[in-house]
């Protein structure tokens, strides 16, 4: 997922340093490190300089797989720390005024929708305002959206100037007392004169609190290049990057970060509402070296688990009562949680597999069907007090779930680890015991970052 073609090859070099102040291998790796950071869209003066960089650190503090990895750590975070606001930032008299803006089809109006919902569900009464006019289908798009986030929307059938909207959408927001007025616009295939000029138009009349300009992560090097442009002419104060789930090289945030210079806000992982999250640096690092981001993870598990069941579920797992049902209910929790993609990355241990889950369909995953079958042939009390099982009832759950006595083995000793991991892990709201499930389920071992030593 994000970052998996960075995230394999950093670790093969940094296995190819072998022992202390081992210059030849620190080259190795460096040239490994460099490779994977072209082939991942990282700019190449970027890239350049950062490799540069880790190898001064490198032999200032040692050679060694540890400064390695320290120095490739504070390099990347430095990059994507670019100065400037994080995050969503609210003006100082509401309404907070913010013009979308990105070339045709990058996501822009999906992601006013997002950042809509997203505000929403931190109680901000937030208006959209619909002011691309040039694509028929744009206003009705956004009528569809608004229905299903529970957002109110401004439009005008009665003309087709796109700036009046702006403005008529802008007064409504002050009239009415909204926090937040989210206007979106119309893009084009690529900057043409036109658009710059209606942009800055736009922006002149309304004078916005901020410009974010929405960057399709899949336009790897373009999407760099078209955001410059925008900084130049019009003046953007933040980039959300779109589509980063499908993004298999993670090295355009890196790039946008460091070449453009201003700071990345939000990255859009999928097609759902649920599907943004702010950028914070530290934890993208995180994910990009493979540890995992539990904070990102809780953060977004919190909007969606019913606080009350989570807080039972931790109860118990910390009683050492948590049974099958709750296994599985924790299973379809997950898959409430937006897509995979935008998950697993946060996951520690799981980051590295993410190649191969990327596509995952939770519910309906070989394992889980297992799972569910496994559970679904048992009797109430066993799956209440799962150490009812002994053979003869293993023998009986075997025939009406059609798993060989290996498969329910196999499934019973990853529930039973799970459990344990999961008692040891509980603390808040039962989703760090989910996430340890989640990594023995996928084959127990937390082989990550996190040992500092990657295998
Ligand atoms: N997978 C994925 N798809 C996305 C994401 N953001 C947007 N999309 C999809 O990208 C396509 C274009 O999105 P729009 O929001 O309509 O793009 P736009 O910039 O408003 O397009 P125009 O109004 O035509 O300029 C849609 O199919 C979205 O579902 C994302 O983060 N992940
Ligand atoms: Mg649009």
């Amino acid at each position: 997922m994000l970052f998996d073609v960075i995230t394999g090859s950093i670790k093969n070099a940094v296995n190819k340093i072998r022992h202390k102040d081992d210059i030849a291998s620190l080259k190795k790796a460096l040239n490994e490190l460099k490779k994977s950071f072209l082939k991942a869209d990282v700019h190449h003066k970027t890239t350049k300089n950062l490799v540069n960089v880790i190898e001064m650190e490198t032999k200032k503090n040692g050679i060694g797989q540890d400064s390695f990895l320290k120095a490739l750590q504070n390099q990347l975070t430095n990059i994507l720390t670019t100065s400037g606001n994080q995050g969503f930032v609210f003006a100082s008299k509401p309404p907070t005024t913010i013009l979308m803006t990105g070339l045709q089809g990058s996501g822009k109006t999906t992601t006013t929708g997002k950042l809509a919902h997203y505000l929403k569900t931190r109680k901000k009464k937030v208006l959209i305002v619909a002011s691309d006019l040039q694509r028929l289908a744009a206003v009705e798009q956004l009528k569809q959206i608004c229905v299903q986030i529970e957002v109110d929307l401004y439009f005008d059938d009665n003309t087709s100037d796109p700036i009046k909207v702006a403005l008529d959408g802008q007064r409504k927001a002050q009239e009415e007392l909204y926090d937040v007025v989210l206007i979106d616009t119309a893009g084009r295939l690529a900057i043409d004169d036109e658009l710059m000029k209606e942009l800055s138009k736009i922006k002149e009349t309304i004078k916005p609190d901020e410009i974010f300009y929405v960057a399709d992560s899949l336009t790897g090097h373009d999407a760099t290049r078209t955001a410059s442009t925008f900084k130049d002419k019009i003046g953007i104060d933040g980039v959300i990057l779109s589509k980063y789930d499908g993004d298999t090289k993670g090295g355009v945030a890196i790039s946008i970060a460091d070449q453009v210079g201003v700071p990345l806000r939000f990255i859009g992982n999928g097609e759902k509402m649920l599907d943004l999250e702010v950028f914070i640096p530290d934890r993208i690092v995180s994910r990009l070296l493979g540890a995992g981001d539990i904070e990102g993870l809780a953060e977004k598990t919190s909007a969606i688990i019913d606080e009350k069941k989570a807080k039972e579920v931790s109860k118990k797992i910390r009683k050492g009562e948590f049974d099958f049902n709750d296994f599985l209910e924790q299973l379809s929790m997950m898959s409430k949680l937006g897509s995979m993609k935008s998950i697993i990355g946060m996951i520690p241990g799981l980051s590295q597999m993410t190649g191969q889950l990327k596509d995952m369909d939770f519910e309906n995953s070989d394992e889980i069907k297992r799972i569910k079958a496994l559970i679904g042939s048992m009797t109430l009390k066993e799956r209440k007090s799962p150490s009812l099982l002994n053979s003869s009832r293993k023998k009986r759950i075997a025939k009406g779930s059609g798993l060989s006595d290996m498969q329910i083995n196999k499934i019973l000793k990853q529930f039973k680890s799970a459990s344990k991991m999961a008692k040891k892990l509980s603390g808040k709201g039962g989703m760090k015991g989910l996430s340890s499930m989640m990594s023995q389920l996928q084959g127990g071992n937390n082989a990550g970052f996190n040992s500092k030593i990657p295998r």
